[in-house]
């Protein structure tokens, strides 16, 4: 028999506004406290901040499953805030052929069909931003960019796309406790639901867009024509704030380390490793939860069956055991093995595209602008899931 490994256990809550503001010393203390550590304010739930045991968990679907949910709520004891995600939040079987859909409808032939029109816009929008000259970066790009090209892919009409935005926010915050972010997202959803179910809905999806096409593997019989609208779904939910935040936070590392800038500047091709970098850097998701489903172990530390396991993404990004000088970013430094889009059968199903919407944004970017400034200070929207920014004013320095 192995060893039975004990278990740390710290006092800490990474839902507070100050490790939610700036996680990064809360992840070196975990990481550093043991491979699994046992939190005090969350009883029942245990967290993995190193590289090593994020991706044993992830590669793990058995025995850490999703679905009872991939975030703090264990759905076999609570109920989900909405219907249960038919992929996100579930397992195989079911997961399987979910899967397979959305990832041939999100396939790399299917990207590159799509590349010419994301590089248009991404390049109409910089022409856009260098003439204003100071700018939002998160208003004026990272949040105008993914908010045309996605929901135009998708096919969804383009009042009210503004809804999304809400609805993201309440989809990753749900993924926390209780708090006041989620009582607040709570609230607001509430006008934005009816909205977002009936553009799940075959007449409101442009013929051939993503949204439609998910409606045509309900004709081939792939999935039922009632799974169809949560599979569309699955897009509105996962597809524009995710993106937003990566392209958001990929500009606060490039306005705040000129000297890279000036690499991407000189060589625009950098653009996709400099995105890859940014994901691994400051990651957009920055936790997920996965659920025991036996009585199990990590590292030797055993586990009971219902165990909530949270994996902190950007924390395992940040893993000295597994970076060197891992606070850098290094847009040449190729993190391949990074888990900013997860690991194992739910890696993010969409990657090639967010990948898509970060290298032809920067790649304009870099085309355009010889340098970019802080033109004033920066402000977060703070949310229990996602890395995220509100405000990030910047000034664009003509090539
Ligand atoms: C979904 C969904 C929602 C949020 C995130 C996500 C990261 C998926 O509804 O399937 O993947």
């Amino acid at each position: 028999m192995n060893e039975t490994a004990a278990i740390a256990e710290l006092d800490i809550d990474p839902y507070s506004s100050e490790n939610l503001i700036d996680p990064y010393p809360m992840h070196e203390r975990l990481r550093e406290a043991g491979p699994v550590v046992r939190l005090t304010p969350y009883p029942g739930v245990v967290a993995c901040a190193r590289h090593e045991q994020v991706h044993a968990v992830f590669n793990d679907h058995a025995t850490f499953i999703s679905g009872a949910g991939v975030g703090l709520t264990n759905f076999n004891l609570e109920k989900p805030f909405r219907p249960k995600s038919l992929i996100l939040e579930a397992d195989p079987p079911l997961h399987t052929q979910t899967r397979a859909v959305l990832s041939r409808i999100l396939s790399p032939k299917a990207v590159m069909q799509i590349r010419a029109t994301f590089t248009a816009e991404a390049e109409a929008l910089l022409d856009r931003c260098v003439d204003k000259g100071t700018i939002c970066g998160i208003h004026d790009l990272a949040q105008l960019y993914p908010l045309k090209v996605f929901p135009d892919a998708v096919g969804v009409e383009e009042d009210g796309r503004e809804n999304l935005l809400v609805y993201g926010d309440m989809v990753f915050n749900s993924m926390g406790p209780r708090n006041e972010l989620l009582a607040r997202a709570t609230q607001r959803v509430e006008a934005v639901t009816g909205w977002i179910m009936e553009h799940c809905r075959r007449e409101h999806l442009r013929p051939g867009g993503f949204g439609d096409q998910i409606w045509q593997a309900a004709d081939a019989g792939e999935i039922t024509h009632e799974q169809a609208p949560m599979l569309v779904r699955s897009f509105l939910s996962a597809g524009v704030d995710t993106t937003i935040n990566g392209i958001g936070n990929v500009l606060y590392a490039l306005a705040h380390h000129p000297e890279q800038y000036a690499k991407l500047h000189a060589d625009p091709t950098l653009a996709r490793p400099a995105f890859e970098e940014g994901l691994r850097w400051e990651s957009t998701a920055q936790t997920f939860y996965r659920t025991a489903a036996r009585d199990c172990e990590i590292a030797g530390v055993p586990l009971a069956a219902n165990t909530k396991v949270l994996c902190m993404l950007a924390a395992a990004n940040r893993d000295p055991r597994k970076w060197p000088n891992p606070d850098r970013y290094d847009i040449e430094r190729r993190p391949s093995g990074h888990v900013a889009f997860g690991a194992g059968i739910h890696g993010c199903v969409g990657q090639a595209v967010a990948r898509l919407e970060g290298e032809v944004v920067l790649t304009a970017l870099a085309k355009r602008v010889k340098r970019i400034e802080v033109a004033g200070p920066h402000t977060r929207r703070l949310n229990n899931t996602l890395r995220a920014l509100d405000t990030l004013p910047l000034r664009l320095i003509p090539a």
